[in-house]
């Protein structure tokens, strides 16, 4: 490990939901923990990290967990020392105070900014660019997290594959599908509802607070649990993030949202159905297509066609009717593929051991 790359900062600004902080503390924690580096997390919205991680006390300023420093991001923001490496977390401006401080380091720090995940081919040609400071004597370098190998790659942890097959071992055999619900209130959740209560399958529904939930019980009324038809809807406590991963392991299906769940689906090796996170411009579709085209690339022509029908049923609401009772047929086949197509991920390295090494050559 080079000596100057030791010390990392992270700056996160939470937008909206969790997946901003949930991509920047999974990061933190393997940069500390594969890679023993000493990192700083500075959050603005501390409540959000609590969430995700609940032994952190949302009212420090400053705290120590998993060998990571965290720290309260204000509007006070008085930090005189630049780390080696600082990732600006999904371009949340970095004060400026701090760029001065940067600016005026012996040896400059290495400024990445650390995008959102696309599939859309531009990803790559656009990963590790770098745009000059117009005033100051810095340069700050574009990250893109990715699926293919020329890109920045993905969040994956040290053994975890091996730790998911192990679980697959000791999976025990039931009755009946268990189904993951964490999505946008967007989603086309009555329709889901209806044809999963007329399945000849008992499913059971694990439901997520916050928006999943709304998105139930605006369909349902009351706060449950449901059982309507073949189908039980059990709300449940929002959970430390490694238990929702488990979750995830654990379930037959997972639907899932936004950036990391969707990383996180896909290690778990079991059929999913994605809904993307809206933009304003309709930009998501794009991408949608983009993710599409890659995982199903090497399925079978119908398989192919069954998980694009169900993802573009999810995230339009339209076809859910033919799309769903397809996908649950064919789940098995899904699952397959799904693996399959994660086996060449796991193939390449991750996005953490990227990131160190794009730091390494450059800095
Ligand atoms: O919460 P999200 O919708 O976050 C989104 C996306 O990241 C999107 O790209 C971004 O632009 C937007 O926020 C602002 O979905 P995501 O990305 O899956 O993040 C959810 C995180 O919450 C993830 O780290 C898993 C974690 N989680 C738990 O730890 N426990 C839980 O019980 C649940 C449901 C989620």
């Amino acid at each position: 490990m080079a000596p100057m790359q030791r010390n990392w900062d992270i700056f996160c600004r939470v937008i909206d939901n969790y997946g901003d902080i949930g991509v920047c503390w999974r990061l933190a924690c393997q940069l500390v923990r594969e890679h023993g580096f000493r990192v700083r997390l500075w959050v603005d919205e501390p409540h959000a990290l609590a969430a995700i991680c609940p032994p952190i006390d949302p009212a420090l300023a400053a705290q120590h967990h998993n060998g990571v420093d965290i720290y309260h991001w204000t509007a006070n923001f008085l930090e005189p020392t630049a780390a080696d490496v600082v990732i600006e977390a999904f371009a949340c401006e970095l004060p400026n105070n701090y760029v001065l401080a940067m600016a005026a380091s012996e040896r400059k720090p290495r400024w990445i900014n650390l995008e959102y995940l696309t599939a859309e081919p531009w990803a790559a040609s656009c990963h590790g660019l770098a745009s000059p400071h117009p005033t100051l004597a810095l340069t700050k370098y574009f990250y893109f997290p990715g699926f293919a190998a020329a890109t920045g790659g993905l969040l994956r942890e040290a053994n975890l594959i091996e730790t998911c097959q192990g679980f697959e071992d000791h999976q025990a055999a039931h009755d009946g599908l268990d189904i993951s619900l964490f999505c946008y209130e967007s989603a086309p959740v009555g329709k889901l509802i209806e044809l999963l209560a007329a399945s000849k399958l008992p499913i059971r529904c694990h439901l997520p607070p916050g928006k999943p939930l709304t998105a139930v019980s605006a369909c349902l009324g009351g706060n449950g649990p449901w059982q309507v038809g073949a189908l039980s809807i059990t709300p449940i406590p929002f959970l430390p993030q490694d238990e929702f991963d488990q979750l995830l392991r654990r379930c037959d299906i997972n639907f899932v949202r936004g950036e990391d769940s969707l990383v996180r689906a896909i290690w778990a090796g079991k059929p999913m159905v994605w809904q993307i996170y809206e933009q304003d411009d309709q930009a998501h579709l794009a991408k949608l297509l983009a993710f599409l085209d890659d995982y199903t690339r090497a399925m079978q022509p119908a398989l192919a066609a069954a998980v694009k029908a169900m993802f573009i049923a999810w995230n339009t609401g339209d076809g859910l009717h033919n799309a769903l009772p397809t996908f649950i047929a064919l789940r098995e086949e899904i699952a397959e593929a799904h693996k399959n197509w994660g086996k060449k991920l796991v193939d390449r390295s991750d996005l953490a051991s990227n990131l160190v090494k794009f730091c390494a050559n450059e800095i």
